[in-house]
C-alpha cells in the first residue's frame, strides 16, 4: 500500500519511512493517521473565525488528535478510526457560518468520511505530506505541524489538569487553517516562528498546572534497585494518570516504578508521601522491550514512547489516554471531576512476581527553576571562582540509533568544570556515570521531562539577569540537543523562538527539512549538526 512519514529522527535514511515506519508503525496505521490530520484540518479550519469564542472541548480536541498521531503514542487503528469519525462529527457541529470568511472551503472542511472503515485508508495518498508538492512548502508545512504536535501533547497533559490558556487553543485552529488554505513559504516561515512563541507558552502551562497540582520540584534521589513487593511500572509523561494509580495502589502490597519519562515525578512533593512509591526501574523508552520483561509485574503507558509490544510482556501492559497499541487493554478516561479506574492493572499485578534486579543505588534529579533559583548563590560563586566554566544543555530525548553514543562521549569528554542542564530521556546517556559534583552543585542537573526544558530556559533567562549579561547568548551556554520526535521540534522552536542561538542538534537534522529550508534556518539561528564528540567538544569550550 505505502505511506510517507518523516516526523522523527529516526525515519528510514534520514529522508522518510515509505514501506512500514522504522517505529513499527504500519503503512495503514500511518495513512489513517494522515487522514486524522485531515479531519483535525476540517474541523480548524471550520471553526477558525470563531476559534475564540468555542468552547474549550473542541481545541481540546484538535490537541488528543494531534498527540494521537506522535511517534510511539498510538498504533492503535481503531482509535485512529474513532478520531477521524469524532473530528468529522465535531467539524460538522462547528459549522462555519455563511459569510465568515472569503476563502473558499478546503477539501477538508466537505469531506464526507466513507461508511466503512475499511475504505477510509485509500483517502490517504491524497491528503498526505507528499500531496504537497513543492518541497519547500512540504518542509516548511511539516515544521508548523510536527511543532503543533509537541504543543498538542504539552496542552492536553495541561488540560488533563483541569488548565487550558484560551491563545494556545485558538492557535490550533489558526495553524492548521492555514495549513488547509495553503500559505506560501514567507508566511509559513512567520508561522513556523508564532509556533515556537505558543510553544513556549504552553511548556509555561504546563509547568505552572503541574507545580499547582503537585508542589514545586526539589531536589531527590531516586533509588534504581528493586523491592520485594509485586510492582507496577508506570511510563510517559501523564502525573494525573500517576497521581491516580499511587492512590488506587496504596496500601494493596502492591509498590510503584516509573519507566523512562516518568522518572521525574520522583522529584514532586505530592509523590513523596507514598510510601510504596518504590524507584525509577530501568533506562529510556527504548530498552523497553528487555526491561518490560525483567520488570516481571503489570505495566501501564500512559503516553509515548511505546514500542511495539513482545509477547513476554503483551498480557501485563495497558495503555491509557492518548497511548494505545493493538490486542493490548486500554484503561478509560476519567469521568468528568473523577478518577481512572485502576482496578485491573492493580489485580493482575498482585498475582505477578517482584521485579528483577537490573542494578543498585541512586540517581540524583529535582532541578527545575525554582530549584535551580534556591542554589543561584552557589551557583554563581562556583562560577565567579572559575570552578564552573560553562553550563551545557543536553536535554531531549534519546533514541535505540548508535550514533546517540555522541551524547555520552560529550558527557564524558566534558572538562570537569562543565555542568550539564538535562531534560527529557536524553538523559539515559549520561545520568548513571557517575559524574561527580562541583562544590555539592551535581555535574548532571536533571530539570525533568522533556517539557521541563522550559524550566532550563528559565534557568537561562535567570543566569543572564544574575550575570547581567545583555544577550542571553553571551553566557557561558551552549547547547546540545538530542531530537527524537515532534515534542522535541516543539522545544527547539520554543528555544529559538526565546532568542537561543548557535544550537546544535543531533544526531542529525531533521529529515524534514529541505535544503532550501534547513539554509535558511542554519542561516538565521546559527543552527548545527553534531559532529564528534571531540570535536563539539572543544568548539563548545571556546563558545562555538
Ligand atoms: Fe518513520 Fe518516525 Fe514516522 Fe515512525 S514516526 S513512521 S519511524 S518517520
Ligand atoms: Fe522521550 Fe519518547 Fe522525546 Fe519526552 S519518551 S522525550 S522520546
Amino acid at each position: 500500500m505505502g505511506m510517507f512519514c518523516y516526523q522523527c529522527q529516526e525515519t528510514a535514511k534520514n529522508s522518510g519511512c515509505t514501506i512500514r515506519g522504522v517505529c513499527g508503525k504500519l503503512d495503514t496505521t500511518s495513512n489513517l493517521q494522515d487522514l486524522l490530520l485531515y479531519a483535525l484540518e476540517g474541523l480548524a479550519w471550520t471553526g477558525a473565525p470563531i476559534a475564540d469564542k468555542l468552547e474549550a472541548r473542541y481545541g481540546v480536541f484538535i490537541a488528543k488528535g494531534l498527540f494521537a498521531t506522535i511517534t510511539n503514542a498510538n498504533f492503535d487503528e481503531a482509535r485512529i478510526v474513532a478520531l477521524i469519525r469524532e473530528g468529522v462529527a465535531l467539524r460538522d457541529e462547528v459549522g462555519r457560518k455563511p459569510g465568515a470568511a472569503k476563502a473558499k472551503a478546503p477539501g477538508c472542511a466537505t469531506w464526507v468520511p466513507p461508511s466503512s472503515d475499511s475504505d477510509l485508508g485509500s483517502k490517504a495518498a491524497e491528503v498526505g505530506y507528499l500531496a504537497i508538492k513543492d518541497e519547500d512548502i512540504r518542509s516548511l508545512t511539516g515544521l508548523v505541524i510536527f511543532g503543533l504536535k509537541g504543543i498538542a501533547a504539552y496542552a492536553e497533559h495541561a488540560a488533563v489538569l483541569g488548565k487550558t490558556d484560551p491563545a494556545v487553543l485558538s492557535f490550533f485552529f489558526e495553524a492548521l487553517a492555514a495549513v488547509a488554505e495553503g500559505r506560501s513559504k514567507d508566511e509559513l516561515v512567520a508561522l513556523v516562528l508564532k509556533t515556537g512563541g505558543v510553544a513556549v507558552q504552553t511548556m509555561a502551562l504546563l509547568d505552572a498546572a503541574n507545580t499547582a497540582a503537585y508542589g514545586v520540584p526539589g531536589i531527590t534521589k531516586v533509588d534504581i534497585g528493586v523491592r520485594k513487593n509485586p510492582g507496577i511500572l508506570i511510563s510517559g509523561h501523564d502525573l494525573r494518570d500517576l497521581s491516580d494509580l499511587l492512590e488506587q495502589t496504596a496500601g494493596t502490597g502492591v509498590d510503584v516504578y516509573t519507566h523512562s519519562e516518568m522518572l521525574p515525578a520522583h522529584y514532586y512533593p505530592a509523590f513523596k508521601n507514598y510510601p510504596h512509591f518504590a524507584g525509577n526501574y530501568g533506562g529510556s523508552w527504548w530498552h523497553q522491550d528487555k526491561e518490560f520483561d525483567s520488570f516481571n509485574g503489570a505495566i501501564l503507558m500512559t503516553t509515548n514512547c511505546i514500542v511495539p509490544v513482545k509477547d513476554g510482556y503483551k498480557n501485563r501492559i495497558f495503555t491509557t489516554g492518548m497511548a494505545g497499541y493493538p490486542g493490548v487493554a486500554h484503561i478509560a478516561d476519567r469521568q468528568e471531576g473523577g478518577k481512572k479506574d485502576f482496578h485491573a492493572i492493580i489485580e493482575l499485578a498482585k498475582k505477578l512476581p517482584a521485579p528483577t534486579e537490573l542494578e543498585t543505588g541512586e540517581i540524583v534529579g529535582g532541578f527545575a527553576h525554582a530549584q535551580v533559583e534556591a542554589l543561584a548563590d552557589k551557583i554563581v560563586a562556583a562560577v565567579k571562582a572559575g570552578k564552573i566554566t560553562r553550563f551545557v544543555v543536553m536535554a531531549g530525548c534519546d533514541g535505540r540509533m548508535k550514533s546517540r553514543e555522541y551524547f555520552t562521549d560529550v558527557a564524558k569528554a566534558l572538562p570537569k568544570s562543565a555542568v550539564i542542564l538535562t531534560a527529557g530521556c536524553a538523559k539515559y546517556r549520561y545520568n548513571k556515570l557517575g559524574l561527580g559534583d562541583i562544590d555539592g552543585i551535581p555535574r548532571v542537573l536533571d530539570a525533568g521531562q522533556c517539557n521541563d526544558s522550559y524550566s532550563l530556559a528559565v534557568t537561562a533567562l535567570k543566569l543572564k539577569e544574575i550575570f547581567a549579561a545583555k544577550d542571553v547568548n553571551d553566557l557561558p551556554i551552549s547547547f546540545d540537543i538530542a531530537w527524537y520526535e515532534q515534542k522535541a521540534v516543539a522545544v527547539l522552536l520554543a528555544l529559538l523562538s526565546l532568542g537561543f542561538r548557535n544550537i546544535r542538534l543531533g544526531p542529525t537534522l531533521p529529515g524534514f527539512l529541505s535544503p532550501n529550508v534547513g539554509k535558511l534556518i542554519i542561516d538565521t539561528f546559527g543552527l548545527k549538526g553534531t559532529t564528534t564528540a571531540e570535536e563539539d567538544v572543544a568548539a563548545m569550550a571556546v563558545g562555538q
